[in-house]
């Protein structure tokens, strides 16, 4: 069997490897990509907050947790932060690695900033084939902290926060701009000092948030992922408010939203890559003898090796 054959015949090895693909933007992958596209239906977690706010050890309670009721789950850890040392995914690893052996759990670490098709696109295509491979649940585990984390959590079907009591979790969150897309708050680390005045911000900021769809009401919540207290509670929350999309028809456009973020990143590193030639037209645009829209017109025809090159001719 090829790696498609068995990808679709459920064998992890050749999951393993499509991701690969994917993450280096490969053909082989996106063939695969299109082949899987629609099938499974998977809930799409997204867990987002600062680094060392517990995102980690909160999946690895969530496995424990759906695993218990027999369903299957994936895990995909981004860590844009380090795409050189992995040091932050090694970590990620390690908490979650009692689940190693468990045919049900497959955790996947991806640090592709930089590569063709960028973090996010990739991330996306992977999800995309987890989705497709079966899994029950997918957690998408990212740093909330740049406009590409952000973007991934809002691809999730139910993106939640993770906040801890430390001065100042709360402000940055709301800085950022993450606090607009969760769907769900969690205090973890509810055994240190201050928790309780925390969730008392938190309750007190959402009364003035912007309004969600079809009237989610977002709840704040508290964990202590290292001893696993609250996790339940927090993954009935996260079913209810799965259940409210669906109520309302709202799983749909998600995936929409999806497909659209995927094209978009495409975009995106297509203008990456464009940029980096064309020293002859920098020149033109320096000189005023191009606009810089001619110019980029001329640079991603070149990339995608259209034949409108005598097209450009005319611009
Ligand atoms: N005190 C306390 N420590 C926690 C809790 N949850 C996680 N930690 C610790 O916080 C650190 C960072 O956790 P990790 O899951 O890697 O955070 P991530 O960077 O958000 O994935 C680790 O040392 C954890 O053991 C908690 O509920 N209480
Ligand atoms: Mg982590």
């Amino acid at each position: 069997m090829n790696v498609a054959e068995s990808f679709f015949a459920g064998d992890r090895r050749a999951l393993a490897r499509a991701l690969t693909w994917v993450e280096s933007g490969l053909p082989e992958g996106e063939a695969l990509l299109k082949r899987a596209r629609g099938r499974g239906r998977a809930r799409v977690v997204g867990l987002t907050g600062s680094p060392g706010s517990g995102k980690s050890t909160l999946a690895d309670r969530l496995i424990g947790a759906v695993r218990e009721r027999g369903q299957t789950v994936a895990v995909l850890a981004v860590d844009p932060s380090s795409p050189f040392t992995g040091g932050a995914i090694l970590g990620d690893r390690i908490r979650m690695m009692r689940h190693h052996k468990d045919e049900g759990v497959f955790i996947r670490s991806m640090a592709s900033r930089g590569s063709l098709g960028g973090l996010a696109g990739a991330t996306v295509g992977a999800l995309a084939l987890l989705e497709a491979f079966g899994f029950d649940w997918i957690f998408v585990e990212t740093v909330g902290v740049g406009q590409s984390e952000v973007d991934i959590a809002r691809v999730a079907d139910t993106t939640v926060l993770v906040l801890t009591p430390a001065a100042g979790d709360a402000v940055q969150a709301f800085k950022a701009g993450v606090m607009e897309i969760a769907d769900l708050i969690v205090v973890n680390k509810f055994d240190l000092p201050g928790g309780d005045r925390v969730v008392q911000e938190l309750r007190a900021t959402l009364e003035f948030a912007p309004p969600r769809p079809a009237g989610w009401q977002v709840p704040v919540l508290t964990t202590v992922a290292a001893t696993g207290q609250g996790t339940a509670e927090l993954l009935k929350a996260i079913e209810e408010h799965h259940r409210h999309l669906e109520e309302h028809g709202l799983l749909e456009p998600h995936r929409l939203e999806r497909a659209r973020f995927e094209i978009a990143s495409v975009i995106q590193a297509l203008g990456l890559e464009s940029a980096r030639g064309g020293d002859e037209l920098v020149r033109a645009v320096a000189a005023g003898e191009l606009t810089p829209r001619q110019a980029a017109a001329r640079l991603v025809a070149r990339v995608l090796d259209l034949p409108g090159e005598g097209r450009q001719g005319r611009a």
